[in-house]
């Protein structure tokens, strides 16, 4: 077992999703889809989704849906995990609020110190990237100053840098990181604005430029990069350069209601 920590690029980790309920179609959406959401092609590619990541971690636990909350899937937003602690959120959207409950019993029972925020605090993990050392918070419709606060005192020793967020609905709609030290970018005046406020703190990071709209969201697993590919683009030879493994996943369904790849799980190392 010592070798398999020496030699496997990823630590060992735990992987929290959430199935889709039957009322996804009813999920929130900046812009109501023009093709309805397909429940059942989405449960489908949830499927495939958590197929993957079960390569590379050694547990994924499935939180049952809970019809109440058409959002449920997108656990990604009830929980920001570092090392061993964690900030339970307190969903900006109204009706997602509650969603946090059964995650934050799922990482009380893998033994993760939890720190939950408080009214008037208002986060969604989506809002959160981890890169260069910095913890960095988009400003948006879903996470205010009070939720940034929550944030920094959970990670006191992580400098904590806001990042205004004008259109999209998360951080992490717009970018996510490639490699330690490359953020995949959407090509767009929002996503060049949010990348030079964060240069400005983290000089040594790199871009690179993606497009449409939504396809920078993307999940790294060591040096595999999962990307979305429900934009009937194929990026391979984009990523190639970073990455020693390329797997392109179909969220097509997820995308309709605003949702990404890094949206769909927790990372628990
Ligand atoms: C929402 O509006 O909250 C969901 N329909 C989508 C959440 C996507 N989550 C994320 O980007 N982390």
């Amino acid at each position: 077992y010592v070798g398999w920590y020496l030699y496997s690029e990823l630590p060992l980790l735990s992987a929290i999703v959430r199935q889709v309920p039957d009322t996804f179609a009813k999920a929130l959406a900046m812009q109501n889809p023009t093709v309805p959401v397909n429940v059942r092609l989405a449960r489908q590619q949830h499927a495939a989704y958590v197929k993957v990541l079960k390569e590379f971690v050694a547990e994924v636990i499935m939180l049952p849906a809970d019809d109440k909350f058409p959002d449920c899937p997108f656990v990604e937003d009830t929980a920001v995990v570092i090392d061993s602690k964690a900030l339970i959120t307190r969903p900006g959207a109204k009706s997602r609020q509650g969603e946090e409950l059964v995650v934050k019993e799922a990482l009380e029972r893998l033994g993760v110190e939890i720190l939950e925020a408080e009214p008037p605090a208002r986060i969604d993990g989506g809002d959160v990237l981890f890169a260069g050392g910095v913890l960095f918070v988009g400003q948006s419709t879903r996470t205010n100053q009070e939720g940034l606060k929550a944030l920094a005192s959970t990670f006191p020793d992580v400098p904590v840098v806001p990042v205004p967020v004008p259109k999209s609905l998360h951080l992490k709609t717009v970018l996510s990181s490639i490699t330690s030290d490359v953020l995949a970018v959407e090509d767009s005046v929002e996503g060049r604005d949010m990348f030079v406020r964060i240069q400005k703190e983290a000089p040594f990071l790199k871009s690179v430029l993606i497009s449409p709209a939504g396809a920078a969201n993307i999940v790294l697993l060591g040096s595999t990069v999962l990307y979305p590919s429900g934009y009937g683009r194929n990026f391979d030879s984009t990523y190639k350069q970073y990455a020693d493994r390329i797997i392109p996943v179909n969220i097509s369904e997820f995308h309709k209601v605003d949702g990404g790849l890094t949206c769909l799980s927790i990372l628990v190392p």
